[in-house]
């Protein structure tokens, strides 16, 4: 019989791209997505697979219905993806963030301890908890120093799953993954916000891109090698925390020159804080400008993770760097604008 895996966020970035590996390795994949008035699959259906996997729609902030789920499919592996996982919008909305990024994860664990399910159960934590970060490079032994919401929530629930393992025996673990960037990146993170912007500028659009901070450093690797490293902390067995990363960092702005380059510009940045811009020197077209709108209340400036227990002990190394990233991220919004893919542009 075929090992059962829930898979939570499911029609989430990462949620794709894992349904369709653990498909792959023969799983039977139980991909949970959230109701709604029309049934979210539009990324599994980009990866084909939504014929080859069980959906259903269930709301993980309720207890009773998680206790429901859990009990009709017997999970051997449960992967919790499904959050508020937008920092900025966690500033807005404090208590919605909370309520899914921890009490949901207060609920499987609750029904997992309760139904004595033989699950190994995976978090997905994240380096935002390290925030204004205390030490460089960020290891699985940094304190946290959360800055936003969102932050806040994934070390509660990140504490409460150390809790479930030492006060229960679960076996829960936590990836604390770095950003993590594709083609199917939602396009309100920054990545996704400047390829898509530049293919539409690429095209002959003439709307800049606005932006807030761009001396903000993140360590971006790729998503579906973040996505393999997840299934190497659940099947290994450790019973132990991993950070995920590749121990380089890069500006918003580095990342804007690179991705911009690929789309054919000659970016060149004008000015500081809020009067930056970057203009294409063959044309004269503006590419971006800053927009106070995208500053946050607290923002991470740095982040540049260490990877070495994940590499040492489970055998993983990132295959893309950020150039690659940028490369493969320009390719696929400028065949989306040109009509060249059969995916859904509102994704
Ligand atoms: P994502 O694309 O935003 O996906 C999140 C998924 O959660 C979406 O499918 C979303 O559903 C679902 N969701 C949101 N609210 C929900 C609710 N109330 N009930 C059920 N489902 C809900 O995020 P991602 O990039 O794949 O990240 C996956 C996980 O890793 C998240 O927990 C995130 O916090 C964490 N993480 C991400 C990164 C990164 O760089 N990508 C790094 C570290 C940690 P809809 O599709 O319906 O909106
Ligand atoms: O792309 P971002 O929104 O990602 P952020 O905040 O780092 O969070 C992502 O990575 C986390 C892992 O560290 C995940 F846990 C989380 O779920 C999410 O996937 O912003 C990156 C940086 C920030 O410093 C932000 O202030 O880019 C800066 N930025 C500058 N202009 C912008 C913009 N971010 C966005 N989203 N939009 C802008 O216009």
């Amino acid at each position: 019989m075929k090992n059962k895996v829930i898979v939570t966020g499911a029609n989430g970035q990462d949620g794709a791209y894992l349904c369709q590996a653990l498909h792959k390795k023969g799983y039977q994949v139980h991909a949970c997505i959230r109701r709604g008035s029309t049934t979210k699959t539009g990324r599994l259906k980009y990866l084909d697979i939504v014929d080859d996997i069980n959906i259903h729609q269930v709301d993980i902030t309720d207890y009773i219905s998680v206790l429901n789920l859990f009990k009709s499919v017997k999970p051997q592996q449960v992967y919790n993806l499904a959050a508020q996982s937008f920092v900025q919008d966690s500033f807005i909305n404090p208590m919605v963030t909370s309520k899914i990024n921890l009490d949901s994860v207060m609920n499987m664990l609750e029904a997992i301890k309760t139904l004595e399910i033989d699950a190994k159960f995976y978090q997905a934590s994240t380096s935002e908890m390290f925030g204004d970060v205390l030490s460089d490079p960020q290891n699985e032994e940094t304190p946290f120093n959360p800055m936003s919401p969102y932050a806040i929530s994934k070390c509660c629930a990140h504490y409460l799953i150390k809790n479930y393992r030492v006060a229960y025996g679960l076996q829960c673990v936590s990836g604390i993954l770095f950003n993590h960037e594709s083609e199917l990146r939602g396009r309100e993170f920054v990545t996704r916000k400047i390829t898509s912007g530049l293919a539409r500028l690429a095209k002959g659009d003439n709307v800049s891109i606005k932006l807030g901070n761009c001396d903000s450093k993140r360590d971006w690797g790729y998503a579906p090698d973040y996505v393999d490293a997840m299934q190497l902390i659940v099947e290994k067995q450790t019973n132990s925390d991993y950070v995920v990363s590749t121990n380089t960092t890069a500006s918003v702005r580095e990342f804007f020159v690179l991705a911009a380059n690929f789309a054919g510009f000659k970016p060149v940045i004008e000015g500081e804080g809020v009067n930056e811009k970057c203009i294409d020197a063959s044309t004269n077209k503006t590419l971006y400008e800053i927009d106070r709108k995208y500053y946050r209340p607290s923002d991470v400036s740095y982040l540049r993770g260490d990877n070495s227990k994940i590499c040492r002990e489970l055998g993983w190394k990132p295959s893309h760097d950020l150039s690659a990233i940028s490369e493969r991220m320009i390719k696929f919004d400028l065949d989306l604008l040109s009509g060249s893919l059969a995916f859904d542009y509102t994704i």
